[in-house]
C-alpha cells in the first residue's frame, strides 16, 4: 500500500458539488481508499488570471494503485464529471481537475507524469491545504518540508478557508 496526495480543483460554477462528487468517486474506486483531507479553500487563479477563482483541496489516499493506474484512475473521473481537455485553455477553467501531487516518496518523470507535481512548491493553492495536514513532509526533489516551502513562496496567489473538511 502507498500514500498519496491529490490536489482536488474546480472553477465552474457548482465548484463544490464537483468535488464532493469526484470525492466519491474516489472513494468508490477500487484500489483507493481516502484517509482524511484538508479543508476547502477559495483561491484566486494561478498561471491564468482572467477566469473565475477555484475552490481547491487536498485528499491522502491509501493505494494499491502504481502512480500511472491512480494517474487513469483521475482522468476517468475527470470524464465522468464532464471534464473535456480538448477544449480547455492550458492553465484555464475546468469542471474538475485531480492532480498527483506526492506518491510515498517517489520521484518520477515521464512524458505522461511527474511527481512530486512539476509546480505545487509555486502554488499556494496546494501548499497551503497540505500545510494543514502534513507540514513536516519532505519534498523529495528539493529536500524541504511543506512549510519551508510556503516560506519560499515568491508570488503568493490568495487563499482563503472556504469550508470545513469532506472527510476527517
Ligand atoms: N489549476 C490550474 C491553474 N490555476 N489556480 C487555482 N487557484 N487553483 C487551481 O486548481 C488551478 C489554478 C491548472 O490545473
Ligand atoms: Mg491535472
Ligand atoms: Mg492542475
Amino acid at each position: 500500500m502507498s500514500i498519496a496526495y491529490l490536489c482536488l480543483g474546480s472553477n465552474a460554477k457548482d465548484s463544490f458539488k464537483l468535488i464532493e462528487q469526484a470525492m466519491s468517486f474516489l472513494d468508490l474506486s477500487e484500489g483507493i481508499k481516502i484517509i482524511r483531507s484538508s479543508s476547502l479553500y477559495e483561491t484566486e487563479p494561478w498561471g491564468v488570471k482572467d477566469q473565475n477563482w477555484f475552490l481547491n483541496m487536498v485528499a491522502e489516499i491509501k493505494t494499491n494503485l502504481s502512480p500511472e493506474d491512480l494517474l487513469v484512475k483521475c482522468n476517468q473521473i475527470e470524464s465522468a464529471l464532464g471534464r473535456n481537455r480538448e477544449k480547455e485553455r492550458h492553465w484555464g477553467e475546468r469542471p474538475i481537475d485531480i492532480d498527483i501531487i506526492f506518491y510515498d516518496s517517489v520521484v518520477m518523470n515521464s512524458e505522461l507524469l511527474t511527481i512530486p507535481h512539476k509546480y505545487m512548491h509555486k502554488r499556494a493553492f496546494v501548499l497551503v491545504p497540505l500545510l494543514e495536514i502534513i507540514p513536516d513532509f519532505n519534498h523529495p526533489v528539493f529536500n524541504k518540508t511543506i512549510s519551508q516551502l510556503y516560506d519560499d513562496l515568491e508570488d503568493v496567489e490568495e487563499v482563503f478557508l472556504y469550508g470545513a473538511r469532506i472527510y476527517d
